[in-house]
């Protein structure tokens, strides 16, 4: 049986806020329970079946979502994307399972309070046990509020990010804003991401495949990152990083030639720089944009290129002409015959 790669699926889901708890669980405490005739001990029966519905829906809301987010978690990949929306120093797994805990605590509490309903002396003191059950649960659950909330913003994050499948190599496109990233990305794989002539239009990891030959190839358009350190970069600079360091094969580091490039020659190569220290993966350039400088503008370009990386294969490409597109492939498939996916 072919394994399914671990990632962030339909499983994964919104928690509910302290707000849509307590609205629930008002629902289920106002409305009517039509007993069969047949039942003693209506009153008891009918507040413990209330509860049984409380526990269910915490099960199936909250629960449930909360340990497919912890099946996720354990791919460092997403472990890394559920943190960079965490405030710094938060563990998204310490947040999630400090939340299971609790939900198990009202799970027990659940258990406790049905066996009180159960033996209780009459509906009065039924009753009396139920709202002391209530109380607690919301109490529990409105101290989490704060847990909750960051715990939504790291799903809501997880379920944007494409399920990579390890067993395929991955090449991450990276570069500067406006190079030209998403613009390969769409010409060579089955993603359409939108490109456009303003910066920071990627906001997310898009990922798309390419068949060459026999060879599967999993492709990432990143959002753009500028020339500084991680710490001064944005969540989204910061998670195009992640995807490279973390499930990346092949950097492809996409380059703009141009003269009047609005970040300049100078940034693309300091970036260059600095990734060559961030990441273990072979780096392949691709100046890209040819159609539209001098063929004494691109071998200077290259030049400089060479002296930050020496050893590494420069191709020079027109993503919009699709020019130079073949050999590129080329060069890709040649570096990923080098690992063993
Ligand atoms: N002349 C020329 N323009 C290009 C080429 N590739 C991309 N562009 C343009 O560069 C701009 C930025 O492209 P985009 O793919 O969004 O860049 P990204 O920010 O790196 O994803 C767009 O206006 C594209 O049409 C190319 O090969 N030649
Ligand atoms: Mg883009």
């Amino acid at each position: 049986m072919e394994k399914r790669p671990r990632c962030p699926d339909e499983t994964l889901k919104k928690l509910p806020t302290y707000k849509e708890v307590r609205e629930h669980v008002l629902r289920v405490s106002e409305e009517p329970l039509a007993l069969p005739r047949s039942v003693s001990k209506k009153a008891l029966v009918k507040y413990y079946t209330k509860i049984d519905k409380i526990r269910e829906y915490l099960v199936k809301n909250v629960l449930n979502p909360l340990s497919a987010l912890r099946d996720v978690l354990e791919v460092s990949f997403y472990e890394k994307i559920a943190a960079n929306t965490l405030p710094e120093g938060v563990s998204a797994k310490e947040v999630t399972n400090k939340l299971i805990g609790k939900i198990r605590i009202i799970n027990k509490l659940s258990r406790e309070y049905r066996s009180k309903i159960a033996v209780s002396f009459d509906s009065a003191e039924a009753r009396e046990l139920y709202r002391e059950y209530i109380g607690r649960v919301l109490s529990i659950v409105r101290r989490l509020s704060k847990l909750i909330e960051m715990t939504n913003n790291a799903i809501f994050e997880l379920k944007r990010t494409p399920c990579i499948d390890p067993s395929v190599p991955v090449v991450a496109v990276a570069g500067l804003p406006q190079v030209g990233k998403s613009t390969l990305v769409s010409v060579l794989s089955t993603a359409k991401p939108k490109s456009s002539p303003f910066p920071f239009t990627t906001k997310e990891i898009i990922m798309g495949h390419v068949n060459v030959g026999f060879r599967r190839l999993q492709i990432l358009d990143l959002p753009g990152i500028l020339d500084r350190p991680p710490n001064d970069m944005n969540e989204i600079e910061r998670k195009a990083l992640i995807a490279i360091t973390e499930v990346a094969d092949l950097v492809l580091f996409i380059v703009d030639p141009s003269e009047d490039f609005y970040y300049g020659l100078e940034s693309q190569l300091g970036l260059l720089r600095s990734l060559k220290d961030w990441v273990n993966t072979d780096i392949l350039v691709a100046i890209n944009k040819v159609d539209k400088v001098s063929m004494d503008r691109v071998e200077r370009v290259s030049r400089a290129i060479a002296d930050v990386l020496p050893n590494t294969k420069i191709v020079t490409i027109s993503a919009l002409k699709r020019e130079g597109l073949s050999e590129l492939m080329n060069a890709m498939i040649e570096l990923l015959n080098k690992i063993s996916k």
